[in-house]
């Protein structure tokens, strides 16, 4: 009788987890095995043919708004139809703006994914449905089958760059802080894996916190950051990963009575905020991370509505911004 009983228990927990558990990664709706198809205007679809979906994560950040107007502006140049969302940094609501995509029908859906986890099962619809997906500036963790490409930056080499402006700017070795993007978000868990990867023996990560990559909440981070530690005593430096929260912790800085140099700050992004940080004295390196990402993505929308084979991956070309020229660039930054 017990052993009936159990059995029961595992076979209905079997039963619930297969129809309702996400938990292992795997998606309850299985893929189909149908080869996508393209468009029925293939394999002469225009920019007029197309309706792209983007469903983006927030406005979190200026990264963020350039990152929207630049497909805004694209579809007005190149004449396609954007289907555009902003999920305010909830996964629940991109996930709903994709299901809503589908629904409508859109020829290609380009996803700036909120975070790395929990996108199998509606990457999974869009397949189903023949829609191809096309993974923008974050990665996911999804198995790749279930995208077409994913264009973006390097957000390892990011936090890369960032550790070797320290080991340069911090010889002796030292403390840093780190104030980090959304927690689980590829560009947070990129950065700092890379900073990790490169950054000196000898130059310690006293702490690391999130500032959800925006300005009101890495404020009161650097706030308790100044309460627990000692600028310039327990930590010499700060890597922050992106501008806005950069922005954010010099108005706590400043506030602390800290000065434009006292510390070494290394940022991410270079947006015009982080080019007057390093005009002021704030910043002493930007690693720049682009995101202008519309004319490459509609490009390759089209070439998949084509039914034209694409790269898997495509990586912006970045570099590195340092304060004696910033003066001079600040004009011509775009965003
Ligand atoms: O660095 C930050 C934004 O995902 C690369 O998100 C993007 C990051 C960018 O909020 O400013």
């Amino acid at each position: 009788m017990k052993s009936r009983v159990l059995y029961s228990v595992v076979i209905l927990g079997l039963v619930l987890g297969l129809t309702a558990c996400q938990c292992g990664g795997k998606p309850a709706v299985q893929p189909t095995t149908e080869p996508e198809k393209p468009a029925g205007c293939a394999p002469n679809c225009t920019y007029a043919d197309m309706t792209l979906c983007y469903p983006q994560l927030g406005a979190e950040s200026d990264w963020r708004t350039a990152n929207t107007a630049s497909f805004k502006e694209t579809a007005e140049e190149l004449g396609f139809k954007l289907v555009f969302s902003d999920a305010q940094q909830k996964q629940e609501n991109q996930i709903s703006a994709i299901r809503a995509c589908i629904q409508q029908k859109v020829d290609v859906i380009a996803l700036p994914p909120l975070v790395e986890d929990g996108f199998e099962q509606v990457l999974t619809e869009a397949k189903n449905a023949g829609i191809p997906v096309i993974i923008v500036d974050r990665s996911v963790s999804a198995d790749p089958d279930l995208y077409a490409s994913h264009i973006g930056s390097d957000m390892v080499l990011e936090g890369e760059r960032a550790a070797e402006e320290f080991n340069k700017l911090m010889p002796d070795g030292g403390a840093v802080l780190e104030l980090s993007g959304t927690t689980g978000s590829g560009a947070a868990v990129g950065r700092a894996k890379g900073f990790r990867n490169k950054l000196n023996d000898n130059i310690e990560i006293l702490d690391s916190q999130t500032g959800n990559f925006t300005r009101a909440e890495a404020k009161p981070v650097m706030e308790a950051f100044l309460k627990k530690y000692e600028a310039g005593t327990d930590f010499q430096g700060i890597f922050i990963h992106n501008d806005d929260m950069g922005i954010g912790a010099i108005e706590s800085l400043k506030a602390a009575g800290v000065k434009p140099g006292d510390l070494v700050i290394v940022s991410v992004d270079g947006t015009r905020g982080g080019f007057q940080a390093m005009v002021d004295g704030w910043f002493q390196a930007d690693v720049e991370c682009n995101p202008l990402l519309g004319p490459q993505v509609a490009e390759m929308a089209l070439k998949l509505m084509n039914g034209q084979s694409v790269d898997r991956e495509v990586l912006t070309n970045e570099t590195v911004y340092y304060p004696d020229n910033a003066a001079e660039l600040l004009p011509t930054r775009k965003y």
